[in-house]
């Protein structure tokens, strides 16, 4: 899933591709590098974000989902939102996924939105909301709880009419979690896979990649890369990133990998390629 961001102020792109053009010549970069999900927000959800109002945000993203669906890129086209009417608008233009930060909780209508269009969703788990969400995060067992809440929320979205095959669940690293919140998720992810739906993972870029490498935002994408190919190994299917060319690669390698282990018997014949 690639990130394509129509914004003046996101954490680490905000302002490259806030012009329409811009935006979908990166989405087309971003879908030639491999993507098979470009994720086009209009509002930052970064700790402290001013919230957006409708209008702005249905003026930053409609035109350039419009603009990547005429392309005809072969690759799903996601809304980032939590606001019923611009996911709806959305939805018009050529999007076909709803990827909700509040999983429903904001809007609760656009669940029925969802089902009736019959669109995939993303239901993440936050803890609070973005402008204070990083203040003193505490969980009894981080996983436990963040397994519980996408439990509940997949419970309610079901209810709404939305076929449990067009749901993936998202633990949101860095949405009120600590550094040793973000890597106790990471380690134990099988148990949210557990829960039987293609989990989503949005490590790219975050700050506590920068915490652990020391590296600026731009610089983040090798730190990056262990976390997906980490999170790939337990389970874990669905990786939002800005750094579409170098995850894919790094997940082709390790797809392969797992895909073909040392042969279990001296028997089996080998064929040795460059
Ligand atoms: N992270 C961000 C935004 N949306 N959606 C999901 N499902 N999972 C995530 O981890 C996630 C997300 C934050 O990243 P970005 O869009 O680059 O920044 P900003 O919110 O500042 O625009």
């Amino acid at each position: 899933m690639g990130v394509v961001n129509v914004t003046p102020d996101s954490f680490s792109d905000g302002g490259a591709f806030d012009d329409p053009i811009a935006a979908i010549a990166h989405g087309r970069r971003l879908a030639g590098e491999g993507a098979h999900i470009l994720d086009i927000g209009g509002e930052s959800t970064r700790p402290g974000a001013d919230p957006v109002t409708v209008e702005d945000e249905l003026d930053r993203v409609v035109g350039v989902i419009e603009g990547l669906a005429g392309l005809a890129l072969g690759v799903q086209l996601s809304i980032d939102t939590m606001k019923l009417a611009v996911a709806e608008a959305a939805l018009d233009a050529g999007a076909s996924y709803v990827n909700d930060v509040t999983a429903f909780r904001h809007d609760p209508d656009l669940a029925g939105l969802v089902a009736d269009r019959d669109a995939d969703c993303c239901l993440m788990h936050m803890l609070g909301e973005p402008r204070t969400m990083q203040s003193d995060p505490r969980y009894d067992d981080v996983v436990d709880d963040v397994k519980a809440f996408l439990e509940e929320r997949m419970g309610a979205a079901v209810r709404a009419g939305i076929p449990e095959e067009r749901i993936q669940l998202d633990p949101g690293i860095g949405f009120g979690k600590t550094l040793a919140h973000n890597l106790e998720l990471l380690r134990r992810i099988d148990e949210i896979v557990a829960l039987g739906r293609p989990v989503v993972i949005g490590t790219s870029r975050k700050s506590f990649i920068g915490r652990l490498t020391g590296r600026d935002v731009t610089e983040r994408v090798h730190g990056t890369i262990a976390t997906n190919v980490l999170a790939f190994e337990r389970g874990a299917r669905v990786f939002r990133v800005h750094d579409v060319a170098a995850t894919s690669d790094a997940l082709a390698v390790a797809n392969a990998t797992l895909a073909h282990p040392w042969p279990a018997s001296p028997t089996t014949s080998t064929t040795t390629t460059t």
